[in-house]
């Protein structure tokens, strides 16, 4: 009997870590380059994604695996995030991941996505990164979908994801720097992060 105390008290501890969450910061951008940093993460469903744009005039815009650099009808666009050369603050869009099944994206600025600007969360073996961004290097610009037939046996239904609110606006007033001492997003449900980003920023 006197151990039910003990019991009852390490109970709380385990459910508060199943329920943990992730959130992965990801720069777009960062020191001029034509780069998602890091390109990929492996996330589990309630996990969420803050993307930074750290320079430039970027997007991060969901896809399909058998069209990289085509725009997924429905899916997550940041839309242009243009930022000024020296900025204190820089944009941000954080996005909720609803599914473990891959989610593909790219920069839709001209040009970035054929040079390998793509990003990838939950990317697997038998569609993996390597194989997205090369895809996307050998895009049709004027299509956005690969040249060749190398991937094009890729089916992409499921490829898609939750944006935490509505789609930031260009305008919005970020407070975010680049070092990350602090940021406020373009929305009420990017707010609801913020805390916890600034804080894996640094
Ligand atoms: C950002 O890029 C888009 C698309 O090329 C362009 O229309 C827009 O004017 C650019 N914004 C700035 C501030 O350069
Ligand atoms: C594809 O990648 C090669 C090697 O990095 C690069 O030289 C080429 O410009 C890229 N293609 C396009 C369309 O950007
Ligand atoms: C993820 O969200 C998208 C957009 O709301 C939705 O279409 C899709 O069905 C969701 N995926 C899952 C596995 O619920
Ligand atoms: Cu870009």
């Amino acid at each position: 009997m006197r151990f039910s105390t003990a019991a009852a008290a390490v109970l709380p501890v385990l459910a508060a870590s199943v329920s943990a969450q992730t959130n992965f910061q990801v720069q777009i951008g960062a020191n001029q380059g034509l780069t998602f940093d890091p390109p990929t993460v492996t996330a589990a469903v309630g996990d969420t994604i803050s993307f930074l744009f750290m320079a430039k005039n970027h997007t991060v815009t969901q896809s399909s695996f058998a069209a990289p650099c085509q725009s997924l009808a429905g899916g997550i666009d940041s839309g242009f995030q243009p930022v000024a050369a020296g900025a204190t603050s820089v944009p941000s869009l954080t996005v909720t991941v609803n599914q473990t099944t891959p989610l593909w994206f790219y920069c839709k600025q001209t040009g970035h996505c054929e040079k390998g600007m793509v990003f990838a969360v939950n990317p697997t073996a038998a569609k993996s990164f390597a194989m997205f961004q090369g895809a996307a290097n050998t895009s049709d610009p004027t299509s956005g979908a690969p040249a060749s037939s190398a991937a094009a046996s890729a089916t992409s239904g499921a490829a898609s994801g939750t944006s935490s609110g509505s789609t930031p606006s260009a305008s919005a007033s970020g407070t975010s720097t680049p070092n990350g001492a602090a940021r406020t997003a373009a929305s009420g449900a990017i707010l609801a992060v913020a805390g916890l980003a600034a804080g894996l920023l640094l």
